[in-house]
């Protein structure tokens, strides 16, 4: 049950580590996060709907993304979520800049609090 469409996966092989904390992927409701590895979501982009401690064939090349829905989320520069973190709100998309353009390794949705 993978978000990554097909044509992505493909063209880079990529093969998502799976995180098995399904409490903060059901907290994703109606939304998602969106990432690209080019600018202004050119390039290879994909849907990310739930938390992912590595993004495989993503890893160190996203350079744009977008969240729609009400949940944020927060991006790493490792995996597992380590390394420097960075939260992208709600409703947002935008290029990722400085030392977060590709550099990007682990994604997981923002609890509620
Ligand atoms: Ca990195």
């Amino acid at each position: 049950m993978s978000n990554i469409n097909n044509q992505t996966q493909d063209l880079y092989s990529v093969e998502l580590v799976q995180d098995l904390d399904h409490e903060a992927a059901a907290t994703v409701t109606g939304g998602t996060l969106y990432i690209s590895t080019g600018y202004n979501g050119s390039g290879s982009e994909t849907p990310v709907g739930k938390a992912y401690t590595s993004l495989g064939g993503y890893n160190n090349k996203v350079s744009w993304y977008k969240v729609t829905g009400n949940t944020g989320w927060y991006a790493y520069t490792g995996q597992n979520y380590t390394g420097k973190k960075y939260y992208l709100a709600p409703g947002t998309q935008g290029n990722l800049g400085g030392y977060a353009n590709n550099n990007i390794e682990s994604v997981l949705p923002a609890l509620p609090a």
